[in-house]
């Protein structure tokens, strides 16, 4: 038994079922370790491959994603995955090997400081004890910001395990458990209101809290009571079925009319686990809703920044009492009353208030959206097919899609999509999982097609061909559908639009990857709202 053994019993103990990785030296004794061990070693193509589906993984369950580098390049690798979790709220833990503590310092090879990947927090593991394992995944999971952990080679395979005391361990948990379940929710009594006032209430991604997969679904249950309009982020859309008309939608310079008009007429804003950012208020109107908004119910810092969503939430029962009480204040007036226009249509609204057809993208993109389950989960990368799928989908389940909201990462996409597809398989979540790329983000990551090849992962692969990377400039691609054949992935070559919904139906009446490449000609983009 040496210090590898404990992380791994670790990991186990914690319910982690799957980790994504890539060797080196540094790391191999963990790495061989996680081989051996129950737990999915999942080894990628490329290490931000990997920091991505950790990141998709627990965008999906809503736990811990855990990914795995080497000292040096590997960990210089992991670094736009971990900003991209960072900036949108994920629980990832990096764990990077470190060249023998004798060595640090000392120039020895693919040595270096490590510090970088510590953007929330980091931990150096001086010695062999695991509670700096508890603490990471503590932190992790109460702040939804990824954490790095580094070892030294020489700490990974020490033997002499004295310097772990059990029960300072223990109580280490004891207390963070403490921390964990918090007291939930609580309403002010107080609450200055006004039975005439025009309330909505917004939702961020914090409302998922602590909840599993299966609770997070049972949320629109509650909030299709709720007496208040609802408005949400992008990450929490789908929260609410947005086919409800007490949703009025997505919030911000690509939200719908309805929304937007709404957040900026009504008179309080009660908000739960928002992190207001500047997606959700524009800086057009970010002084106008800030001093109407209200995060009173879950007592959440009221703050210019709030960097951190509440996950104050943890079970069904936090949600119900604050939908109760809010609903008994406000309850008696009729929702019809409060200046909803439901003839404004939320889908489409961006493009079709400016009365312009749609173009050949976004068309195609609307074909290959209405062919798949409303329920399907879609990753996007970054690019115009990212607005024209936001655009374009009704939401009627959370997480339905899976993007790189606040850092906008090109190449996120496809590793997510793997990311998504192992948190469905460990958690028996039967949804099908696509992966909607712009030409020029799928070559970000295309080596990671080795990884959907090699475990025959049923992911709806699709590449949106417009030679093009948006207002930036024109790309030469390679032929993709070579590419996959290389890759050993079933794929085919799509330019008339009505060939979309008979390959949709060929891949999901098949239990294999797919990969569709669709031609598309260029099309601008609607204007923002918000100009
Ligand atoms: C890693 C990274 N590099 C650069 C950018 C800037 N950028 C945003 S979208 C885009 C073009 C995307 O083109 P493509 O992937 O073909 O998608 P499309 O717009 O055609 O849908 C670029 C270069 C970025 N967001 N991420
Ligand atoms: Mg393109």
């Amino acid at each position: 038994m040496n210090f590898t053994d404990t992380i791994l019993d670790f990991l186990m103990e914690n319910n982690i079922k799957t980790v994504f990785s890539y060797p080196g030296e540094q790391i191999l004794p963990l790495y061989n370790g996680l081989n051996e061990s129950p737990i999915k070693n999942i080894m990628v193509r490329h290490e931000q491959g990997s920091s991505h589906m950790a990141d998709g993984y627990s965008r999906i369950t809503n736990y811990v994603g855990v990914c795995l580098a080497t000292a040096g390049p590997g960990a210089t690798n992991l670094m736009t995955g971990m900003a991209t979790a960072y900036k949108d709220s994920s629980s990832v833990i990096a764990i990077t090997g470190r060249c023998a503590r004798k060595y640090i310092n000392k120039n020895y090879f693919q040595e270096m400081q490590m510090d970088f990947l510590n953007l929330q927090n980091g931990y150096f593991v001086d010695k062999p004890d695991i509670s700096y394992f508890e603490k990471a995944f503590n932190e992790t999971i109460n702040t939804k910001k990824p954490i790095h952990i580094n070892i030294p080679y020489d700490i990974l395979l020490n033997k002499d395990m004295s310097t772990i005391s059990k029960q300072s361990s223990n109580k280490e948990e004891d207390k963070n458990n403490k921390n964990n379940k918090n007291d939930g929710i609580y309403i002010l009594n107080d609450l200055n209101y006004n039975t005439t006032d025009k309330p909505l209430l917004l939702i961020g991604q914090g409302i998922y809290g602590a909840l599993s997969y299966n609770d997070i679904l049972k949320i629109n249950d509650i909030l299709k009571n709720s007496h208040i309009p609802i408005a949400t982020t992008y990450p929490a859309r789908g929260v609410i079925d947005e086919n409800n008309p007490i949703c009025l939608g997505l919030v911000g310079g690509r939200g719908t009319k309805k929304a937007n008009e709404y957040i900026l007429n009504c008179d309080i804003v009660y908000c739960i686990g928002a992190s207001l950012s500047y997606n959700t208020l524009p800086p057009l109107i970010r002084d106008k809703i800030l001093p109407k908004i209200k995060n009173e119910p879950l007592n959440l810092p009221q703050s210019e920044i709030c960097e951190f969503p509440s996950v104050n939430i943890n079970n069904l029962d936090d949600i119900k009492l604050l939908i109760n009480t809010l609903n008994q204040k406000y309850g008696n007036i009729d929702i019809n009353n409060r200046d909803i226009n439901n003839n404004i249509d939320i889908k489409y609204n961006n493009i079709k208030s400016n009365n312009k057809l749609y173009g050949d993208y976004s068309l195609k993109i609307n074909e290959i959206l209405n062919n798949l389950p409303d329920d399907a989960i879609l990753t996007t990368d970054a690019g115009n097919h990212t607005v024209f799928v936001s655009l374009l989908k009704t939401c009627g389940a959370p997480k339905n899609i899976i993007s790189s909201h606040s850092m906008g990462t090109m190449g996120f996409g496809l590793p997510a999509s793997i990311g998504v597809k192992f948190g469905c398989i460990d958690y028996n979540i039967d949804k099908e999982v696509v992966s909607i790329n712009g030409d020029g983000g799928f070559q970000m990551n295309i080596q990671e097609l080795a990884t959907i090849s090699e475990h025959n992962l049923k992911i709806l692969i699709i590449v949106m061909k417009n030679n093009r990377l948006n207002i930036f400039g024109d790309i030469k691609n390679p032929d993709f559908n070579k590419i996959a054949d290389g890759y050993n992935i079933d794929n085919t070559y799509i330019s008339d639009i009505n060939e979309i919904e008979n390959n949709i139906k060929y891949y999901l009446n098949n239990d294999k990857p797919y990969l569709m490449v669709v031609e598309c000609e260029n099309e601008l983009l609607p204007k923002k709202s918000f100009n």
